[in-house]
């Protein structure tokens, strides 16, 4: 019932990648009439508008995949190791199509605001083509990494040339042929598209403010029988992802980084480095302290940038290229083809703008502090405001009135990671203090889709009207995330986890540490305890249970 004369649903989703678009499913599932809102003009989120040449998942394709339908899983053929952006939205794609999803898909829409309605308890969504849609309940499945982030440098407008950012990629490529190119970060986006854009360039130089830990990919096209193997035994791969700790299935390490004497730490990093089969995880996963304990993690942290030394031929460059002010892992480790190895060519420069800061883009190119650099195009790999951005970027006003941007002013607030206080009848997939970014997403993303789902058509099979957690619920919540983030040494870097990339905002650790298993089995306890730390129709959930 979607129609122009509807404009009433039971579920109002925003967003329509991969938690959106399984959200519209699991609900119509429910019974539920649901109206997503998207953006772009087609399904897949993040692999839809991330489009930079060498875009690709960080996670293997068969486990960055959904696990929900059998059927899906075992008739869908994946290619490679780790899945392009093209194969990955070929997927999304695939997906949309084969449960009839785009009849349900507003695209082109922003959502500018929801609106709680005291009196009707029921939501009114506003978009930014003046149409106004009232639900029941409001899913934000709007995505960690989805607002994108401009350098905060004065000129960008005055340049010549054509400036691209990785977020926002043209949809018919871009050629850099023989041009002068500029990428400002070093961040995965921009440590994925420099090998690729050197290929073209005639002269490419690269801004690092700060360097990243990058671990070789070694993509590689799926041997045969690989994939039928995998897809004998995929029930039982996919449960150990859901009840590991980042959702990708892993051995747990066994002692500490420093109990191991240097031989055997460094055969172990070897492996995790050389096996063509490693993961993203396999070097910080490989003692027990690699993320709470400093000594432990700086014989990681110098594995790698003795790698870096012996790739990078020239010493002064590599040295530049070396992380050494913030730990390994505290910062998502990306995943490389190539990288380092691109600073060998010639026409490959870096700068490093510790030592010479940005000063401002200039109609000819880029000025730092030391010298301006000429350039024809302009890559921004800057990154996102991430986690909170796609939710704050909307006015959300709760109860009497409470806009989100107020309650979070200090830093989200939530519990679980799904619900906030004061705000009913509203759920968010891999929101802040979740451990959606600190996992395999798509593992998240099943869970909280999962879990919201069902919890919606527990709230409308006994005809509830409102449902949100109890203030003393998600204070517990802050706290607990607190706890277990200070606890490790993610809070001592400059990162987005930690908001710190995004100038005003605070700083506080936002994704949630405690692991995918353990925080799955606390959202069923919830859930098996009928909504315990949430208030049903205003009165604590024990009451109505
Ligand atoms: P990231 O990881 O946030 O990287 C952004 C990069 O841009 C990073 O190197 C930043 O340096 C740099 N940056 C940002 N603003 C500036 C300014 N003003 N001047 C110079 N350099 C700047 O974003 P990505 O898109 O690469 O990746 C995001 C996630 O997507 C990634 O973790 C994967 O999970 C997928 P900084 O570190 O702030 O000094």
């Amino acid at each position: 019932d979607g129609s122009a004369s509807g404009r009433s649903v039971d579920v109002v989703v925003i967003g329509a990648g991969f938690s959106g678009m399984y959200l519209l499913h699991r609900l119509r599932g429910h019974g539920l009439r649901v109206q997503v809102f998207e953006m772009a003009d087609d399904v897949g989120g993040t692999w839809h508008w991330n489009r930079y040449p060498g875009a690709r998942c960080d996670i293997r394709s068969m486990e960055y995949s959904y696990s929900f339908d059998p059927q899906l899983e075992q008739e869908w053929q994946w290619t490679e190791k780790y899945p392009t952006q093209p194969e990955i939205l070929r997927y999304a794609h695939h997906v949309a199509d084969r449960f009839d999803l785009r009849r349900d898909i507003r695209f082109r829409t922003r959502v500018e605001s929801t609106v709680w309605d005291d009196a009707a308890e029921r939501w009114t969504v506003r978009t930014d083509g003046g149409e106004e849609w009232t639900a029941q309940f409001v899913v934000h499945a709007s995505g960690c990494l989805s607002i994108y982030k401009k350098p905060e440098i004065p000129g960008l407008e005055s340049f010549r040339g054509a400036w691209y950012h990785t977020a926002r990629w043209p949809h018919e490529g871009v050629d850099f042929t023989g041009l002068r190119v500029g990428v400002i970060g070093t961040g995965s986006s921009a440590i994925q598209s420099i090998p690729l854009i050197a290929r073209q360039a005639g002269d490419l130089t690269v801004f690092q403010r700060t360097p990243n830990f990058a671990v070789p990919a070694h993509n590689h096209p799926f041997p045969p029988g690989y994939q039928e193997e995998m897809k004998a035994h995929y029930p039982e791969f996919r449960e150990d992802a859901r009840t590991s700790m980042l959702g990708i299935p892993h051995p747990p390490a066994e002692k500490g980084a420093l109990e191991d004497d240097a031989e055997s730490r460094r055969a172990r990093y070897e492996k995790a480095w050389n096996d063509r089969d490693n993961t993203l995880v396999d070097l910080m996963a490989a003692y027990t302290d690699m993320l709470t304990d400093q000594a432990a993690n700086d014989t990681a942290a110098e594995f790698v940038r003795e790698r870096i030394r012996e790739i990078v031929h020239d010493p002064g460059v590599a040295e530049t290229l070396c992380p050494k002010d913030y730990p390994i892992g505290s910062k998502r480790i990306c995943v490389a083809t190539d990288y380092y190895e691109t600073y060998n060519q010639p026409h490959v420069h870096l700068v490093d703008l510790r030592r010479t800061p940005l000063v401002e883009v200039t109609p000819a190119g880029v000025r730092t502090t030391e010298r301006e650099y000429e350039l024809d195009a302009l890559v921004l790999a800057t990154g996102f405001d991430a986690q909170t951005g796609a939710l704050t970027s909307i006015d959300i006003r709760g109860r009497g009135g409470q806009r989100l941007t107020d309650h979070w002013s200090a830093g989200p607030r939530s519990y679980l990671g799904i619900g906030i206080a004061g705000f009913p009848n509203t759920f968010v997939v891999t929101g802040p203090q979740s451990p959606s970014v600190l996992s395999n997403m798509m593992v998240s993303i099943e869970q909280h889709v999962e879990w919201i789902s069902d919890c919606i058509a527990f709230v409308r099979e006994r005809g509830i009207r409102t449902i949100e957690p109890t203030p003393e619920a998600e204070q517990a919540w802050v706290d607990h995330n607190a706890e277990v983030g200070n606890a490790t040494l993610f809070p001592t870097a400059n990162s987005w986890y930690m908001g710190s990339n995004v100038e005003g905002k605070p700083r506080v650790f936002m994704p949630y540490i405690g692991g995918v298993g353990p925080y799955r089995e606390r959202c069923q306890e919830v859930a098996a305890n009928g909504y315990e730390g949430f208030l049903i129709d205003g009165a604590p959930s024990g009451a109505a249970a």
